[in-house]
């Protein structure tokens, strides 16, 4: 793989579940994405910055050993591939909140489940020898571990095994093959992986600025701006109700002692409960609006 010095590379999945999602996070932050004639890679604009476009199963090492400084892939993925930090691994810096799913234990109904003990001594089809077989191992259970490719679904009808452990989003697979999930093996998203080698030194302050700017994308995207005018007295009961603020900044209102306006970001999401509660509280005039950058 060809790559130019001066300029930071981001590994990100080429096409599938991660692929537009991970375009649309870096877009996000402000680098703006040429998409070129190569496809394997295509460049920022306004930034000295490629973009890898690879299977997500290589991301991982491609971080690991160096060759990019970043990389977005599914946490599911990277834990299947874990080779430790003294092996050069990859860090994670940061989830994303996208490409959420999770890694389930799943059997047909006739199956009798009293928890994971259940398994011992069964057949389980899946695609993640290792974080099953590390999950069976601190659950202490004994259990044989058939490795697929794909179509694990498949595999108890087959006769292939007893059992599957698979990534579940909506549960449609798991219900047309008539399979009941059980467990909760991993929970996953997409996250940021960084590499341990050090970046180029003439690049490291904007491996930095990238990363700040790719966390703002990620705080900003839960987060809401919370404006209201309340009495000066109810200051310490709407700090309370505020989910995840910080020190809300109180500003005085025109012609008004005894109320002041209160502004908060919210880190938490604010539903129409918390404006009820915050309206009990002596609050008026609520607005709750968007974030559109943060850092
Ligand atoms: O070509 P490449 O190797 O890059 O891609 P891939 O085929 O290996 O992966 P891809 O594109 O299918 O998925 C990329 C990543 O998306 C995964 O590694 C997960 O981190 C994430 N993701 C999120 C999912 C799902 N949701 C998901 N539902 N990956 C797979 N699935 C499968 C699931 O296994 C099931 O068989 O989709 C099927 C439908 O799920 P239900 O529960 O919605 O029916
Ligand atoms: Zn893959």
């Amino acid at each position: 793989m060809s790559t130019e010095p001066g300029r930071l590379r981001i590994a990100i999945q080429k096409s599938g579940r991660l692929a537009e999602r991970s375009l649309a996070f870096i877009e996000a932050a402000g680098l703006r994405v040429m998409k070129g004639a190569n496809e394997l890679l295509y460049r920022i604009e306004n930034q000295p910055i490629d973009l890898l476009r690879v299977r997500d199963d290589d991301i991982a090492t491609l971080v690991g050993d160096g060759v990019c400084d970043l990389g977005i892939v599914g946490l599911n993925v990277l834990s299947e591939q874990e080779r430790g930090e003294q092996e050069g691994g990859a860090q994670v810096l940061m989830r994303l909140g996208f490409g959420r799913c999770a890694l389930k234990i799943a059997t047909p109904p006739g199956l009798q489940w009293h928890g994971p003990q259940s398994l011992a001594g069964l057949r389980i089809a899946t695609s993640y020898p290792v974080v099953l077989g590390r999950w069976l191992k601190e659950q202490g259970v004994d259990a044989r571990i058939v490795t697929m490719r794909g179509a694990v679904e498949v595999a108890p009808r087959l006769k292939v095994s007893d059992a599957i452990c698979d990534l579940v989003s909506t549960g449609a697979t798991l219900e047309a093959n008539g399979l009941m999930a059980r467990d909760l093996v991993l929970e996953s998203e997409a996250v940021l992986i960084r590499s341990h080698a050090a970046p180029e030194p003439a690049l490291a302050d904007l491996l930095q600025s990238v990363e700040e700017r790719f966390a703002g994308v990620v705080a900003s995207q839960g987060s809401k701006y919370v404006m209201m005018n309340a009495p000066r007295s109810a200051l310490d009961a709407i700090s309370r109700i505020l989910p995840g603020a910080g020190a809300p900044t109180v500003t005085p209102l025109a012609g008004r002692d005894d109320a002041v306006a209160v502004h908060a970001v919210c880190q938490e999401s604010v539903f129409w409960e918390t404006l009820e509660r915050l309206k009990g509280a002596g609050a008026s005039s609520i607005l709750v609006l968007p974030i559109e950058k943060m850092m």
